[in-house]
């Protein structure tokens, strides 16, 4: 058997968790390979509303066995917070959630310090959503980090080498903080914590395959964020893209079957840094206020444009997307023309690819298409499709030379139109 990947190919927040839930049903496993808290993958179903962070989508259905991966990095506190809540609504998750032991911890410290590093950096921050993602991932790199697997060893001396490590470079950068409150909750998630498998991921994912089990590997945030490929230095920091969730699950990477890429109708993104199709104005405002968007974790507005083909584009090839995904198409519903971004103009020249350079400079040359100005969130199939809708799709599959498999015509699990 081979693994199944999906992922985002903008800047995040392309309705995964979603995806992901309407997906499952295939599934026997669903494992996260990446990111961290920092991701927020919201679920609506029977009228409820859901925001995951760090545990896979797979947990809403009794049956599949969820992983965290090698690749994920988990706060304790928040993971406790989160496991608490879904217990809370009648999920039980003890016993089909599985921890690798080499999953990176979140510490504290680490919180402290992506605030202390943002702040230092000014006018240029990165707008990070605070929960240590950078500094955890860096311990990693570095060779310092801290792992699920050693809260079963010698902890106390591990946390604390870690913690006055941490101390040090705070004490450099002058930061004041106070640990009291976050060490305390966090002492209690990794209480909380010891109440799951720890596995060894690459073994058990590998043994599931052998097995015969289908698996679904589930990104978080979205290639345009990726730490090599991504809007370097705004961008997220671990690898978004396919070939993470080699690294972040032990899965070879001839064991990767269908690559299902996501993408909204439009474009939006939070925090700093470039977006060549961002919008400044009234119709910037609309995709916000119709499609809702703001973080699901940290409550921030996300900044809204027109589709860009120049960075879909980009994302396509570095995944080997096989199957796209458009979703939120509902919310342009009512505009009277959609613009879509296929070049851009860089120093009066023209370009069709992504450039290195993506902060300065970069004009976006539009093509304007037919608008539907129907209500489309009624939906049931692609036969009630208005003809301008199904010119778009088409346009955008002609541009990304890969077939649009799913549309989604507005946030229920039903209003999810599966195409041919
Ligand atoms: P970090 O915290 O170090 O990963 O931040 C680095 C950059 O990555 C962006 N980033 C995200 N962008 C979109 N959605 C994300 N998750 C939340 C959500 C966002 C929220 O799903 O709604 O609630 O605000 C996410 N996570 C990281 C981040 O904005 C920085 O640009
Ligand atoms: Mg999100």
């Amino acid at each position: 058997m081979k693994v199944d990947v999906l992922l985002g190919l903008q800047w995040g927040d392309e309705g995964k968790g979603k995806v992901v839930d309407v997906l499952t049903p295939n599934y026997d496993v669903v494992a996260r390979f990446q990111g961290g808290p920092n991701a927020g993958h919201t679920l609506e179903f029977e009228g409820q509303k859901y925001v995951l962070r760090s545990i896979p989508s797979g947990i809403f259905q009794g049956d599949k066995v969820n992983i965290i991966g090698n690749g994920v990095v988990l706060d304790p506190a928040l993971f406790k917070a989160e496991a608490e809540s879904l217990e809370a609504s009648g999920h039980n998750l003890k016993e089909r959630l599985h921890i690798s032991k080499k999953a990176h911890l979140i510490l504290p410290t680490h919180r402290i310090l992506d605030a202390a590093y943002e702040a230092a950096k000014g006018d240029a921050k990165v707008g990070t959503t605070g929960k240590g993602i950078g500094p955890t991932y860096t311990d990693k790199i570095s060779r310092n980090g801290v792992r699920v697997g050693d809260i079963l060893h010698n902890f106390d001396a591990i946390y604390s080498q870690a913690k006055a490590r941490h101390e040090a470079i705070l004490k450099s950068l002058n930061f004041e903080y106070d640990l009291t409150q976050l060490e305390k909750e966090w002492f209690e998630g990794i209480e909380y914590l010891k109440q799951f498998h720890f596995v060894d991921s690459e073994h058990e994912i590998n043994n599931l395959l052998r097995d015969g089990k289908s698996v679904l590997c589930e990104g978080a945030q979205g290639t345009m964020l990726d730490i090599d490929f991504g809007s370097y230095p705004f961008v997220t920091s671990s690898n978004t893209v396919c070939a993470g969730a080699c690294t972040g699950l032990g899965v070879a990477p001839n064991r990767i079957g269908e690559v299902f890429g996501i993408f909204k109708a439009y474009c939006t993104r939070v925090g700093s840094g470039p977006f060549p199709t961002e919008l400044f104005d009234e119709t910037g405002e609309t995709i916000c206020q119709i499609g809702h968007e703001y973080g699901a974790v940290t409550g921030r507005k996300r900044r809204c444009g027109w589709i860009d083909l120049v960075a879909l584009k980009y994302s396509v090839m570095i995944n080997g997307v096989t199957k796209l995904i458009m979703m939120k198409s509902d919310v342009l519903d009512t505009f009277e023309t959609i613009k879509a971004c296929v070049a851009y103009k860089v120093n009066g020249e023209e370009i069709d690819y992504f450039p290195y350079d993506i902060n300065e400079n970069v004009e976006p040359v539009y093509v304007e298409l037919p608008a539907w100005q129907v209500d489309m969130t009624k939906m049931q199939s692609e036969d009630e499709f208005p003809e301008e809708f199904n010119a778009y799709v088409s346009f955008l599959e002609e541009q990304l030379e890969v077939p649009i498999k799913i549309v989604s015509v507005g946030p229920d699990r039903d209003q999810t139109i599966i195409r041919y």
